[in-house]
């Protein structure tokens, strides 16, 4: 069987199961063949709780990155785009897009850049609106409520959300990438969260839901698009690739609450990589 080449695109934060760490392993095992582009080298995450952290901006290596793999003709069935670094680094991502992805690329875009309301440290209106112009050459977005408030220029509602608030974010969504889009951090009661997805193919929005867990888990964001992102390089429909992630994540939050580990420091997904990879077996055989 052939493997997609799929290139994710995104931050190494050091010692923490988000981003880069996460996206790897996950894409991996969903049998997908991995090359990476690293943005930035952190010695943890920005969030809160890791004030001084270290970071490294990658942009002028990844420009050297890209020339050498342009002498060596490398090209990309999927590209995984998550957190960058810096404005610049937008430039070398379309870059990417239109020099190394092929005809039929999938580019998905989590657009990193914010939470509960707020943007994440570094990011600012300028970045917003360059974000919008990557929606555009993008096949799949997957924003949560607060990117999406302000990718849209919606004002942001923790929730819960009703079915037609959904429907427009999802729709003026549309109105950037023209194609697909999944929103996640939906929540339709006090209860529950998951994810909608809709596509300009299909006037029908799905959703998929999963039980709320107390706290804040760190990374559930990166780790939804890695999944969403793997199983839509192996062609499953996005129906199906976002309740897969769904149900994988609240597994995770599960796991993650069961082992009382410090949740800042991400999520744990390693234990529950089978109920994945046995997932995306049934997919290929439906
Ligand atoms: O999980 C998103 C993310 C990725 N990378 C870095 C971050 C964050 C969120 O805070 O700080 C460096």
């Amino acid at each position: 069987m052939n493997q997609p080449k799929v290139l994710v695109i995104q931050d190494i934060s050091a010692s923490c199961q988000i981003s880069m760490n996460v996206a790897l392993p996950i894409l991996s095992s969903l049998n997908n063949s991995t090359s990476i582009l690293p943005t930035a080298l952190l010695s943890t995450h920005t969030g809160s709780g890791f004030e001084d952290y270290t970071f490294l901006d990658l942009t002028s290596e990844m420009e050297r990155i890209l020339d050498h793999w342009r002498q060596l003709g490398v090209s990309f069935d999927g590209v995984l785009i998550g957190y960058l670094g810096s404005h610049a680094q937008m430039n070398i991502v379309k870059r990417v897009i239109r020099e190394f992805a092929t005809d039929n690329a999938i580019i998905v875009l989590d657009p990193v850049m914010g939470d509960h309301g707020k943007l994440y440290p570094g990011f600012d209106e300028k970045y917003v609106q360059q974000m919008r112009e990557l929606c555009q050459l993008s096949t799949v977005v997957i924003p949560n409520m607060t990117e999406a408030a302000y990718l849209t220029q919606t004002p942001y509602h923790k929730g819960p959300h009703t079915k037609q608030e959904i429907e427009l974010v999802i729709q003026k969504m549309l109105e950037w990438n023209r194609q697909q889009v999944v929103l996640t951090g939906v929540m339709p009661s006090e209860q529950e969260i998951g994810a909608a997805s809709g596509s300009v193919h299909d006037e029908q929005v799905k959703t998929a839901f999963s039980r709320i867990y107390p706290g804040h888990f760190d990374g559930t964001g990166d780790l939804f698009s890695s999944v969403v992102a793997g199983l839509l390089f192996q062609k499953a429909t996005l129906e199906a690739a976002t309740e897969t992630a769904v149900a994988y994540v609240e597994k995770v939050i599960q796991r993650t609450v069961a082992s009382k580990s410090d949740p800042k420091y991400g999520v744990q997904f390693e234990t529950d990589l089978l109920y994945l990879i046995e997932k995306a077996a049934q997919l290929r055989n439906e």
